[in-house]
């Protein structure tokens, strides 16, 4: 039947609903409020950053992939043979598709947080291979990896984790401290980590970056509101506030924020509300940058080694692999 058809889905979802609501919540009720990155990625919020990903002045997603195919075969030499290729956050997997010829995995495991959406992509490259065996693992895997049960099931293909995009920008340098230690617990001793980090540059590329003149950026990020609004039954109005994106010196990353347009108060839920002074802001997003060395001492320090680097012409995006 077409249901034994589609490939395993398994989940490691296990923050009930209530709690993620109450994070949300506690974090637009802090001093200087604060909306989690992850509520970006709405069906709206995804578009957009198909969307992000094709402009002149976002540099990232066009860099990596540059490299990616620049390199390929390189790359793909250091790797273990058939190995479990572990893709955190696949989305539509179309990074991964490009990796099958040359990595020749025993199987592909497919993370991501959105359900629905890794059902179907993991299904799409079943299809496309009907050799391989994929494994689709619904997780919010930036809270809680735990892949070790799923990985023992073969023991004789080392992991391959796949962490592309600078994803790993996001997190505070501690917190991706512990997100790699957490990987490299997966690792044993043939496992590896292959990720993608956005690299320092001047200012002015950077906050083009995130600034972008189409305005697609500041959709993108004025969408978390309406994503926080279906959240939480608030009602941001998202025509109050400004996108704000500057580069930040002293801890080195982009900061996004939500500016309010004028004095006024939210509705967050049943009983709660924030009053925002014109001009007061809610932090949406960190996007930290790292010198090469910086961020091998990062893999160092969350006890890998950077065993091999690759970068673009301008030394703007780096490609790491890292082993135990
Ligand atoms: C998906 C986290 C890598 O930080 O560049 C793009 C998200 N935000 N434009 C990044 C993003 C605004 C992106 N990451």
């Amino acid at each position: 039947s077409l249901a034994l058809d589609l490939p395993r889905l398994e989940s490691t979802l296990r923050l009930p609903v209530q709690d993620e609501r109450q994070q949300l919540l506690q974090g637009l009720l802090q001093p200087t409020a604060r909306i989690d990155s992850k509520y970006f990625y709405d069906e709206r919020g995804c578009e957009l950053f198909t969307d992000i990903c094709r402009l002149d002045e976002y540099y990232p997603t066009r860099t990596e992939a540059q490299i990616f195919s620049d390199n390929r075969e390189a790359i793909a030499a250091q790797l273990p043979d058939t190995p479990q290729w572990v893709d955190l956050g696949c989305g539509d997997c179309n990074k991964t598709r490009q990796w099958l010829d040359a990595v020749d995995p025993a199987r592909v495991v497919g993370v991501d947080i959105a359900g629905e959406f890794l059902q179907s992509s993991i299904a799409a490259v079943a299809q496309q291979h009907p050799q391989l065996e994929c494994v689709g693992v619904v997780s919010d895997f930036t809270q809680h990896l735990e892949l070790h049960d799923l990985l023992a099931e073969r023991p004789n293909n080392p992991p391959v984790f796949f962490y592309p995009g600078s994803s790993i920008g996001n997190f505070e340098p501690r917190a991706a401290m512990h997100f790699i230690r957490r990987i490299r617990a997966h690792c044993g001793e043939q496992g590896r980590l292959l990720i993608g980090a956005d690299l320092l540059k001047p200012r002015a590329i950077l906050e083009a970056a995130y600034d972008d003149a189409s305005g697609v950026t500041a959709a993108f990020n004025l969408n978390i509101l309406n994503v926080v609004n279906q959240e939480l039954d608030a009602d941001f109005r998202p025509e109050l506030f400004h996108h704000w994106a500057r580069f930040d010196d002293e801890h080195r990353r982009i900061e996004m924020r939500l500016v309010a347009r004028e004095r006024h108060s939210v509705r967050l839920a049943r009983h709660t509300r924030r009053h925002f002074e014109a001009g007061e802001h809610i932090v949406t997003e960190y996007s930290h940058k790292y010198s090469a060395d910086e961020f091998r001492a990062l893999l160092a320090a969350s006890g890998l080694r950077c065993t091999h680097y690759w970068t673009d012409a301008q030394d703007w995006f780096g490609v790491f692999l890292a082993e135990p």
